[in-house]
């Protein structure tokens, strides 16, 4: 999970973990090998020691990096190869063609790998550090569920035989957690990082400002975080990340493969801004807090030049911290903002953006203003016939595909979801496995589109344990739909592989929504999960 672009299942060649097994790497994977071992000592309980491929100590575990490394193995599939499906001992082992795209199919690129399974060992080979992450999350899910435990556990450590090719169809896959509603500790946020990184998401795109909170300190507008922080809805303590913080959050995700996209949303969504800093507001006068969860009514002032140099500082400090090339402007539901002043604001923010050395990315609310090069709007929209979107990528405008009524994963699931919205509808699993990024914006061909994200909105949203019940069991569905070749997609074979990762998601104490779309296993193993103190309980298995 996601499914792979080509899976060779061989019976014979299944291997087991035993205590003897070693890491062997070249210095180049030397990171993704400490990482790998990190998963699996504490639930095998075994040493695995990562050793240099130069040293003559004998592993079993391999990971290559090698620049030219190509996917060459029988183009045939399991399907087309007649072999029976796994799904009776591993959730499915799914299958499928090529990859959509460029004709290139030897190369594993950027972020494919190989993934061989025999009797004798276990090798990962792929081009870059990246590819090597996500064969090694693959590996990870061969084994069984119980390599989650935190805890050794007595199990036979047997991983399925075969080989598993695998790219990307999207080279952007994200989630968003918006951390301007409630905020999120550092801690918190990691975690998250940690789930986006097993499902192959490359992306972790920050909601950092709002009505109700500027959460990232910015040195020369102190007050932004200082006082914009210290609200969130409901009235609660808020909070904000100091400059070590957001680094801290950049650099473990980084280590995870997965590029921070920070947001500042401008004009509108500013009321804790102008809280902190009256004179950005239209009337020069400071608005009251706000705690509520309407949207619309905030905006700085296009009309000042002082606002501009807010922009330009803030924007300056957050590209200053942060490695990854994307800037996301928002430019959402500015609502009292003319549409000339809109513009106009928003052709000066994109050139300040461009300014730092990023890109744009902003909500594709800002499809009729001026184009810059490279720009990339996020689409938000619930029906797929949008003219401006389709109008800004004849442009050359590319997209990431947010459709809030598959993507948005604070819809509730169900009437009876506990927390959530239901302005986009309900959102079941399969609501959000059912569409293709490739075709669902009419005008928008698959290859303007960047890849999908997954929003998570807070306004209810107010605990980790919440995080992770609005996430499971639909952030893998996204997950697949940037991942897995469009040849995969199958909803009956996705239900049951997903199915498999409850198991794995109690073991590993992450909470989630027992969907009854989805056939989990009758006997989920007994180990507690995290308690949901607020606000309501959850439940936490099937
Ligand atoms: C719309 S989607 C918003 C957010 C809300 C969300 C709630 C978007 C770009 N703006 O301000 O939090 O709906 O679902």
């Amino acid at each position: 999970m996601p499914a792979p672009e080509r899976v060779l299942p061989d019976p014979d060649g299944d291997f087991t973990l035993t205590p003897d097994a070693a890491l062997r790497i070249d210095p180049a994977g030397r990171d993704v090998a400490d990482q790998l071992a990190g998963w699996l000592r504490p639930a095998t309980g075994f040493p695995l020691p990562v050793t240099d491929t130069a040293d003559p100590v004998e592993g079993r575990l391999t990971l290559t990096l090698s620049p030219t490394a190509a996917a060459d193995i029988p183009t045939q599939d399991t399907r087309s190869a007649g072999a029976a499906p796994r799904d009776a001992r591993d959730g499915g082992t799914p299958t499928g063609g090529t990859r959509d795209g460029d004709g290139d199919d030897d190369a594993l690129g950027d972020e494919g790998y190989r993934l061989d399974v025999t009797a004798a060992g276990v090798r990962i080979v792929a081009a870059t550090p990246a590819g090597l992450f996500h064969g090694a999350q693959t590996l990870r899910q061969l084994l069984p569920a119980a390599v989650e435990s935190t805890t050794p556990v007595a199990e036979r450590w047997v991983m399925p035989g075969g080989t598993v090719v695998d790219r990307p169809r999207f080279p952007y896959r994200g989630a968003m957690l918006d951390v301007a509603r409630h905020f999120f500790g550092v801690r918190d946020v990691l975690r998250v990082v940690d789930h986006l990184a097993r499902y192959k998401l490359n992306h972790l795109h920050l909601h950092l400002t709002d009505d109700q909170g500027w959460r990232i300190a910015v040195d020369s507008w102190p007050r932004l975080a200082e006082v914009g922080g210290a609200t969130e809805v409901g009235g609660g303590p808020g909070g904000w990340y100091t400059r070590d913080d957001y680094r801290r959050i950049v650099a473990y995700a980084a280590r995870r493969h997965v590029t921070v996209v920070p947001e500042i949303d401008l004009p509108g969504h500013t009321n804790a801004a102008l809280v902190a800093y009256p004179e950005l507001a239209p009337d020069k006068t400071a608005p009251p807090p706000y705690t509520g969860t309407e949207v619309g009514f905030s905006y700085v002032d296009p009309a000042d030049e002082r606002t501009y140099a807010f922009v330009a500082d803030v924007l300056g400090e957050v590209a200053a911290l942060t490695p990854g090339p994307w800037l996301h402007l928002g430019g959402d539901e500015a609502f009292k903002v003319p549409a000339e002043s809109y513009r106009a604001f928003v052709a000066r923010a994109q050139a300040l953006v461009a300014a730092t050395g990023k890109t744009v990315v902003g909500w594709h609310q800002l499809a009729p203003t001026e184009h810059v090069d490279g720009r990339v709007l996020q689409w938000w929209g619930t029906n797929g016939d949008d003219p401006d979107t389709a109008e800004a990528v004849r442009r050359g405008a590319r997209v990431i595909l947010s459709p809030g009524n598959h993507a948005y994963l604070d819809m509730k699931y169900a009437p009876d979801t506990p927390i959530g919205h239901d302005w986009a509808g309900l959102i079941d699993v399969r609501r959000a496995y059912e569409w293709d990024p490739g075709s669902h914006v009419q005008g928008v061909p698959a290859e303007a589109v960047l890849g999908v994200e997954a929003p998570l909105w807070t306004e209810s949203v107010t605990t980790l344990a919440e995080i992770e019940y609005m996430f499971f069991p639909r952030l893998p569905a996204v997950a697949e739909l940037g991942w897995s070749p469009r040849e995969t997609h199958d909803w009956s074979r996705f239900r049951s592989r997903l199915a498999a990762h409850g198991p794995r998601w109690t073991t590993a104490g992450i909470t989630f929504h027992p969907s009854p779309e989805i056939p989990w296993p009758s006997t989920p193993p007994q180990i507690p999960t995290q308690p949901t103190p607020h606000p309501a309980p959850i439940t936490t298995t099937p």
